[in-house]
């Protein structure tokens, strides 16, 4: 794993994922204390040169909702062509509410607002690669284009969004680190700890907001 460069370097950046309100307390998939991340994800927004923002971004009737599959509930696992699918709440539907990033995030120099999961057939946790695992977004070309070699991944949900993608940037050749206290989980059946021990086999870096490389 190559090393981490230290935020403010523009071989940096910070990866904010789906700080939107349907992952808020009150939105439909809500993800507890979801609010209480904001300020902490300004201010280290002011220490990084660069800075990306993804959104979940699905088309209504999307494959994950459980209200696409009759007879389904959420937080059910389906089988896909793809593979094992965990069913979710109807939630950041394209151009919705709760699909808005929240009014308090400020990050006024992020470059970059990627939206994922638009293809109606297939999720995408991931800010790298859909659940197929070979769809690209496009995101691996988009940093190395920018010389970006360190990622700093923070935002929601830990076990899920942030997960994949901090394992999918690791195994692209960043050097990546999950700044813990700028995360929050679902936690389902287990799957925190899970996501703790696939991002250690990776080598991501599991780091505090306080202890950030110099
Ligand atoms: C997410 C479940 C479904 C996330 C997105 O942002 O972690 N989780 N869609
Ligand atoms: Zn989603």
């Amino acid at each position: 794993m190559p090393r981490l460069h230290a935020p403010s370097d523009r071989r940096s950046a910070l990866l904010v994922i789906d700080m939107q309100y349907d992952f808020m307390p009150g939105g439909a998939l809500a993800v507890a204390d979801g609010d209480a991340l904001v300020p902490l994800i300004n201010q280290l927004g002011q220490r990084f040169a660069r800075v990306i923002v993804t959104q979940d971004w699905h088309p209504a009737g999307h494959v994950s909702f459980a209200a696409s599959h009759p007879g389904r509930v959420p937080f059910e696992s389906i089988s896909l062509p793809y593979g094992a699918q965990t069913l979710w709440p109807t939630h950041c539907v394209q151009d919705s509410q709760g699909a808005r990033l929240h009014h308090d995030l400020h990050l006024p120099h992020a470059q970059l607002v990627l939206r994922k999961g638009c293809n109606a057939q297939i999720d995408s946790y991931s800010a790298f690669l859909e659940a197929d695992r070979q769809t690209p977004t496009g995101l691996a070309g988009y940093l190395r284009e920018h010389g970006i070699e360190s990622l700093y991944v923070v935002g929601l949900a830990l076990d899920f969004c942030v997960a994949w993608s901090a394992q999918d940037a690791a195994r692209a050749g960043f050097a990546t680190a999950v700044i813990e206290d700028a995360c929050r989980a679902i936690d389902l059946n287990g799957s925190l700890q899970a996501a703790w021990q696939a991002m250690r086999e990776l080598g991501v870096e599991r780091l505090h907001s306080d202890a950030l490389p110099a």
